[in-house]
């Protein structure tokens, strides 16, 4: 029937829910001379760290990533960031300051403040928001070089008011070996930059390497699956953000929604590869269009084999029956990308719940959100909007709450105080109100 279609369609396009704890259990890889799951490789790596520290980040960096370093050049040497920055186009220069100034604006803007609430008694309550102290931030360097992570994530931490940020990015020629990636991080103010990807990168964050850099309170950002099932790991000791998955992207779509636009944005995700990419409409003949502006903008796109790949394994040209059945495949998809290209799409937002980030009408492609507008690039993926939000500058906030009670507001709390300790068997509770209101 239709409802076992679509979860079936939901497995094909969305399968990151539990893709990563899947893959880190389903796969075998010989890294330690024996065939071991992902997450016991993961395990093994961050328990060595734990251990050797520097030794063990330098072995794996080796193994894993082929590189050879040496202790001195962990870390990105700051005449090194500086050189990257001098030697920057100044056109590229001024495009990250202003889109830095977008991002600290909508992230300072939706910053939590301070509420205090008054008691009948004449005392208060208060929530007190305070920055963490130091994040770790890890920026992929597999596929391509990312500074527009750097920006989405440095950006809402230093909005948050965090003061030592340090990013990590495996020693490729993508990651941190990137000369815009490195003029980035230094036109941010970030002077710890470490040469160290995959799950060794995570360790030394989270339990610090002796003498090199200390441990951090929390680790954002996205990577491979050695990254995810490393923070993972480490999940308890810091604070992570959430896992995440491969790219995905929903375009809603009708009659007024030019083919050739839905069909870009499509290819735009798919580019990511591996991502899934999915239409939904209700007007059928739209289907057959953005096949055609699909394969005619494939042909032309430099990463089109790639893109192409990425949607055949992972795409969907979906033909709903109505708005209200293609809003609801959107909802149960929970993706990480919804473009709304649809008329009307205020309305169709009201209709959906579950979405990293949504994107209204024609002028909002998703790559306005990818560098551009404001909120994190930093989403949840695999359905995992159900319950999990986009990276954001409250990520960087941790709360106090505090209790300022008048005597009043005691001695009209008493009685039940008392009453509850009684029930639970806790006397000395009890009687640490009741001491304080004896006559
Ligand atoms: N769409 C990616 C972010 C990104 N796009 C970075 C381009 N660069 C995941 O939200
Ligand atoms: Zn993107």
């Amino acid at each position: 029937g239709a409802a076992e279609k679509l979860e079936a369609l939901r497995r094909k396009l969305a399968p990151s829910g539990d893709v990563v704890s899947e893959a880190g259990r389903r796969k075998t890889i010989e890294v330690f001379g024996e065939p071991l799951s992902p997450v016991q490789v993961v395990e093994r790596i961050c328990g060595d760290v734990r251990a050797r520290g520097v030794r063990a980040v330098l072995e794996y960096t080796h193994k894993l990533d082929g590189a050879e370093l040496a202790a001195e050049s962990l870390r990105v040497p700051p005449h090194e960031l500086q050189a990257a920055h001098a030697a920057a186009a100044p056109e590229f220069l001024d495009t990250l300051r202003r889109l830095r100034a977008n991002i600290h604006t909508f992230q300072s803007a939706i910053l939590h403040h301070d509420v205090e609430v008054a008691t009948a008694g004449g005392g208060t309550l208060r929530q007190r928001y305070l920055p963490l102290d130091r994040v770790g931030v890890c920026v992929p360097g597999g596929a391509a070089a990312y500074p527009s992570t750097v920006l989405m994530t440095v950006v809402p931490a230093q909005a948050a008011g965090v003061k030592e940020i340090a990013v990590v990015a495996p020693p490729t020629k993508f990651g941190s070996y990137n000369q815009d990636l490195l003029a980035t991080c230094h036109e941010l103010g970030v002077t710890e930059v470490y040469r160290m990807g995959g799950a060794q990168a995570v360790a030394a964050l989270a339990y610090g390497l002796q003498g090199l850099t200390p441990r951090v309170d929390k680790i954002v950002g996205p990577g491979n699956l050695f990254v995810a099932l490393a923070k993972r790991h480490v999940y308890g000791e810091v604070d992570i953000d959430s896992i995440a998955g491969p790219s995905e992207v929903i375009v809603v779509a009708d009659a007024t929604t030019p083919a050739s636009y839905a069909a870009a944005d499509l290819i735009a995700q798919a580019e990511h590869a591996p991502g899934s990419s999915v239409l939904i409409t209700w007007h059928e003949p739209l289907v057959e269009q953005v096949a055609q502006q699909l394969a005619a903008q494939l042909a032309l796109s430099p990463r089109g084999d790639l893109a192409r790949q990425s949607l055949e394994s992972f795409g969907a040209l979906v033909t709903a029956r109505d708005r209200e059945h293609a809003a609801a495949i959107a909802e149960l998809l929970a993706t990480e990308h919804l473009h709304l290209a649809c008329e009307d799409p205020q309305e169709m937002l009201g209709r959906i719940r579950s979405a990293g980030a949504v994107f209204l009408g024609p002028y909002s492609p998703v790559p306005v959100g990818d560098y551009a507008a404001g909120p994190s690039h930093v989403l949840p993926t695999g359905a995992t909007a159900r319950f999990a939000s986009g990276l954001s500058s409250n990520d960087f906030l941790r709360s106090n709450s505090v209790i300022h009670w008048s005597e009043a507001d005691l001695r009209q709390n008493a009685a039940d105080i008392v009453r509850i300790a009684e029930k639970e068997g806790l006397a000395a509770h009890a009687a640490a109100v009741t001491l304080r209101l004896a006559p």
